[in-house]
């Protein structure tokens, strides 16, 4: 089998969801693309490095990222740093002629973003691929949504309903992470998980042409964390920590007008007590309905207008063998799948997508779109007006 050799960057939560898809894809696929092999893993913290070498099976471990884009050997990179560092990072990979697997959101800022798609654009002239991570355009579900769209079952799209709520910085008490720091992060709730819901209404309903959007930070300061590692909320720290300011939202709702004359409402907040990893998407057509909840992600709601009148209604279809790679992930209808068989997904579109030569979605163009929709949030957040997405 063809191996291909992989080069991480950033070894915490993201770097090990990468690990997970790579190293499940041989299993889960057959025929499996190509085996990948871990070579070098880089972290700036060298106890993090030094650790995810030996439980992820690295041949090496580095400090200094420029030794996995200096090694002619590698051929893959995955980009799994906080957002500051992305564009850096991805653009020197693609100039070294490594396929790039970047994590959202493209950047911390539009002008990196441009210039990440812009040396995407190139490289893939060269047969180099790239792709962003917002893995959740892949789950089964989603992509049978897709489906419907596509073939018109529920006719033209009016509205387009969605929202991300998770609950771990809900506490004060959950440490300053670079995720609540312009610097790093670029935006907050926005730019970490509501880009996700961006990314699959635009998917699903094309471009947003305009927004009006309502931005608030709740918790104005946070205990200081020390070190870089990104706790997500998991530990927290006690009253008495030293505070710093959070310059970044808490929760950003706003209404949306898409190109195509559909209307819909976006939200997104990490402080929504009772919400993990709450994606909702509720889409209504001219000729029926499409619900979707990630915390049942096995299944999706549909409902027919021409459904007789006294059963219309919403029918739960279990996504299993029939639906997005189904037949080749677990075979038995019911078996189910979860976030790990989701960036094991995102892993094999990937690899079999760099043996292939095919550009994947979702592009680094894309992304920097979605990346364009958040700076018109912000921008109308400011303005209090409807803005125009550049
Ligand atoms: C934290 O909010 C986070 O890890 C996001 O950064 C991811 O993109 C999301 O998929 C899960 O939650």
């Amino acid at each position: 089998m063809k191996e291909l050799k992989v080069g991480l960057i950033g070894a915490g939560f993201m770097g090990k969801a990468h690990v997970v898809g790579y190293s499940n894809t041989p299993k889960l696929f057959a025929p499996a693309p190509v085996r990948p092999i871990f070579k070098t893993v880089c972290d700036i913290d060298e106890a993090v490095a030094e650790e995810a070498k030996e439980r992820f099976g690295f041949e090496k471990s580095t400090t200094d990222y420029m030794d996995i884009i200096n090694d002619p050997d590698i051929d893959i990179v995955s980009v799994c740093t906080p957002n500051d560092t992305h564009a850096e990072i991805s653009i020197a990979a693609l100039n070294a002629g490594k396929h790039v697997l970047c994590e959202k959101p493209i950047s911390n800022n539009p002008e990196d973003a441009k210039a990440m798609a812009d040396a995407a654009e190139e490289a893939k002239k060269k047969g180099i691929i790239s792709m962003c991570a917002y893995q959740y355009r892949r789950v089964p579900a989603v992509v049978l949504a897709k489906k419907f769209v596509e073939e018109g079952s529920i006719g033209e799209i009016l509205n387009i309903r969605t929202q991300y709520l998770q609950s771990w910085s809900a506490d004060p008490n959950s440490p300053l992470s670079w995720r609540f720091q312009k610097k790093y992060a670029g935006a907050g709730a926005l730019g970490d998980i509501g880009t996700h819901v961006i990314d699959i209404a635009q998917y699903l309903a094309g471009d947003i042409d305009e927004v009006v959007s309502n931005v608030r930070t709740y918790i104005k300061e946070r205990p200081v964390q020390e070190g870089g590692a990104d706790l997500l909320g998991t530990v927290k720290i006690d009253g008495d920590a030293e505070k710093a300011p959070v310059d970044v939202d808490d929760e950003a709702s706003f209404l949306v007008n898409f190109k195509s004359g559909a209307v819909g409402s976006i939200e997104a907040t990490r402080n929504a007590w009772g919400r993990n990893n709450y994606i909702t998407i509720e889409l209504h057509g001219t000729k029926g309905s499409i619900l979707f909840n990630y915390e049942r992600l096995n299944e999706l709601q549909v409902c027919f207008s021409d459904d007789p009148d006294d059963r219309r209604g919403f029918k739960t279809i279990y996504t299993g063998p029939a639906h997005y790679y189904g037949d080749v992930t677990w075979n038995i209808p019911g078996m189910n799948i979860g976030y790990g068989e989701l960036k094991t997904i995102e892993s094999y579109d990937f690899l079999k997508a760099v043996v292939e030569g095919v550009q994947p979605s979702t592009t680094f163009a894309e992304a920097y779109k979605v990346d364009r929709v958040c700076q018109a949030v912000l921008k109308s957040s400011s303005s209090r007006a409807w803005e125009k997405v550049q």
